[in-house]
């Protein structure tokens, strides 16, 4: 049965994390997966989770199955955090969220659902982009096509190239957009080329699909929300794929959500019908445990304001890794200026590094990035980038 089956090629980023864990190296550095550590290097339980669940244990509830698109408190919850407190879409009923296993499963079922659509149209992806994009479009069939976005000479966004593609897609082409801190590059649109974008895909007829996966990285909750904000004010109909994975350090427990907003109430009950059979085919329901964190310290004053003073921590030290870095290239004899890593946003930095000077900092310092160039910021701390500050400097002398 399986004499043909070919080995398939490892994520690029599993397989890194593998490389990394086999290291016997005991400074070992990975700055490859897109994790948040602590300056201790650790992943962080945040005190806001650990109160939500330390409650939720105590409770002892029953673990019955939840509805297909998940609890409706939780539901709320999202869309308050995407579309703001007094959103008129949502008091319109014209958004429709359903809960999805991390912001993967939220795009895949997004994916499946405008394939059913039967619009015969393609998905567009940004070049470069978080590598899995392609790949679940793909998997839920679509013609896969990329649009311009990084201009390596600024390291800014190619905004004009970016505008040269949009144009030329085809009606109903799905485009799916970075709503903050883009990942690989760090390079965000400003909300003037936002506008544009969205006077592109109204005029083009094209379908917005905004992937948020790192809400609160950038510059705070509200203000990453620009994009979805600029697009819920616009009139159209889009797609939002939303993750609590980093903002809540909440990985493992692949807590994201699904929201589409629709022209009216009547169309949103449609969209909905059809959303959980999408879900039901897929997986049935979510599971309850870490949307029930995530709902408990939304809902809770307390909790909210507890989770937000850590968001507000991992933020503010990402941003201290990218000033101590800049500076401590300088310091170790790098030619380079690094000031545009201050610039970039969100967990991740597109450092330039070439794949050979990637590889010889695997080789000769055990400090691992992807071969792109991509150092996860965020995996930097007062122990570690000293060490990694002297290796880049080496290897780009
Ligand atoms: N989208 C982007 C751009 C990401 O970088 C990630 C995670 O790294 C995700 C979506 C999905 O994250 P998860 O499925 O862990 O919630
Ligand atoms: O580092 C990145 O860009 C991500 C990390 O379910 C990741 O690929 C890992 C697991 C997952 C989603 C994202």
């Amino acid at each position: 049965l399986f004499h043909s089956v070919q080995l398939a090629p490892k994520d690029p980023i599993f397989g890194l994390t593998e490389a990394y864990v086999a290291d016997q190296r005991a400074d070992k550095v990975n700055l490859g997966v897109g994790v948040y550590y602590t300056d201790e290097g650790k992943i962080p339980l945040l005190q806001a989770v650990i109160k939500a669940e330390e409650a939720l244990v105590a409770k002892h509830a029953p673990r019955g199955y939840i509805p297909m698109e998940g609890p409706s408190q939780y539901n709320l919850a999202v869309q308050t955090l995407l579309f703001g407190n007094d959103s008129s879409l949502i008091k319109d009923g014209r958004v429709v969220t359903a809960e999805c296993i991390g912001g993967t499963g939220a795009l895949r079922v997004g994916a499946d659902f405008i394939k059913r659509l039967n619009l015969n149209a393609p998905a567009a992806i940004s070049n470069p982009t978080w590598e899995n994009h392609r790949g679940i479009f793909e998997a839920a069939g679509f013609d896969v096509v990329e649009y311009s976005y990084f201009d390596s000479k600024t390291r800014g966004v190619d905004f004009d190239g970016m505008v040269k593609s949009l144009e030329s897609f085809p009606k109903n082409t799905t485009v799916v957009l970075h709503a903050c801190c883009h990942n690989p590059t760090g390079a965000d649109m400003t909300e003037a080329q936002w506008r544009q974008v969205i006077d592109i895909c109204k005029s083009k007829e094209l379908i917005p699909f905004l992937d948020m996966a790192y809400q609160g990285f950038a510059d705070g909750i509200e203000q990453d929300g620009v994009a979805v904000r600029l697009f819920a004010q616009s009139g159209l109909s889009f797609f939002v794929s939303s993750s609590f994975s980093k903002s809540f350090s909440l990985y493992g427990e692949r807590v994201g959500a699904l929201s589409i907003v629709t022209e009216s109430k009547d169309e949103s009950a449609r969209v909905m019908s059809q959303l959980k059979r999408v879900i039901r085919t897929n997986y049935s329901n979510p599971p309850t445990h870490g949307g029930a964190i995530a709902t408990a310290v939304l809902t809770s004053p307390e909790l909210r304001q507890l989770w937000e003073d850590e968001l507000a921590q991992m933020r503010e030290r990402i941003k201290s890794m990218r000033e101590a870095l800049v500076s401590k290239l300088a310091a170790a004899g790098a030619k380079q200026d690094f000031e545009f890593i201050n610039a970039q946003r969100g967990m991740f930095s597109y450092s330039g590094l070439t794949p050979e000077q990637v590889e010889r900092l695997q080789k000769e310092d055990g400090i691992y990035a992807l071969s792109t160039g991509r150092i996860c910021v965020a995996a930097l701390n007062t122990k570690n980038i000293d060490k990694v500050a002297t290796a880049i400097a080496r290897v780009i002398a």
